[in-house]
């Protein structure tokens, strides 16, 4: 397969510096290595440009912390991947997850004439169902998935020129935050999303099966994974840690059961933060994940 990699250097949508260090962080835990050596053709694009926090106001818009610099980034990063041939797998490096509102947009208008669905599969410990309105922060990471689905500010959710995600087309996995009113959203667009209790009770493997029949309709599937779904003992270098999240060995079985279903034709990795990290060690998981994802079997 061809892969196509793309960063997004971006922690304007955090709480906290550091995640703009994510895809460098990536890039040195061998990330192009560990798929060249799966048999994938890998070329990397490099970053997208992303303004810096210290050269910029920080303005408050409306309850959008860093709006502007944020748009033009999810801009640019979903005009690249829109132009990636059909067939190219585009593996996007954040960032903090608002980089996700471009890297979603861009897969699901990329060489799609006839219009077809985008699934999206979302791996967190947080729903990043927030509007402006709902959210405790500002913070736009836990806004970009309300925003994807057409609710929120007007300028992110027309980053699609008139596409959105559709709510039945979502699922997501490893959910163990959720804000008061994020719930109440979450609630009426009736997005599907599995818990950690769901985990314990369900298991990996029956939710995995749950979602590709939940989502049978769909030819393009992202997979969106935020390094905060894995426990933090596996994963410390993330921004909002959550306790009891995914094992390390839930996170890779998720992967090779979505790379055996043959049907994701893209991902992010995002919310890495080598600042809190331990040696690079997250960026090594999340590179490990990737590589299940996209072929890498222990036999
Ligand atoms: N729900 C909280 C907020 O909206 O501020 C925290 C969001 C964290 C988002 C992380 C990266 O997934
Ligand atoms: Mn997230
Ligand atoms: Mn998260
Ligand atoms: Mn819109």
């Amino acid at each position: 397969m061809n892969i196509s990699i793309l960063g997004i250097p971006m922690d304007l949508g955090a709480g906290r510096r550091g995640v703009d260090m994510g895809p460098s962080a990536l890039r040195n835990a061998h990330l192009s290595r560990a798929l060249r050596d799966l048999g994938h053709r890998v070329t990397d694009l490099g970053d997208v440009r992303v303004a810096l926090p210290e050269s910029i106001d920080k303005h408050e818009e409306g309850g959008l912390v860093f709006l502007d610099p944020i748009l033009e980034a999810c801009r640019a990063a979903a005009e690249q991947v829109a132009a990636l041939p059909e067939g190219t797998f585009p593996l996007t490096l954040g960032g903090d997850h608002s980089v996700s509102m471009g890297t979603v947009t861009g897969n699901a208008l990329r060489g799609n004439p006839a219009g077809e669905r985008t699934g999206l599969i979302w791996v967190d410990a947080h729903t990043d169902y927030n509007t402006p309105r709902s959210s405790p922060s500002g913070n736009i990471h836990g806004m970009p998935v309300a925003h994807l689905t057409g609710l929120g500010d007007p300028r992110l959710a027309g980053l699609g020129a008139g596409w959105h995600m559709r709510p039945e087309d979502i699922v997501m996995i490893g959910i163990r935050s959720v804000d008061p009113h994020e719930r109440e959203l979450l609630r009426e667009a009736g997005i599907k999303a599995y818990t950690m209790k769901d985990v314990d009770q369900l298991g990996i493997t029956r939710i995995h099966e749950e979602t590709m029949e939940r989502l049978g309709h769909l030819k393009r599937l992202h997979v969106s994974f935020d390094a905060d779904a894995l426990d933090p003992g596996v994963c410390p270098g993330v921004g909002t840690p959550v306790a009891g999240g995914l094992t390390y060995r839930e996170g890779h079985l998720l992967m090779e059961l979505l790379s055996e279903s043959g049907r994701v034709t893209s991902m992010d990795i995002v919310e890495v933060n080598p600042i809190l990290d331990t040696r690079n060690q997250t960026a090594e998981v999340m590179v490990g994940m990737a590589a299940s994802l996209l072929g890498q079997r222990i036999l």
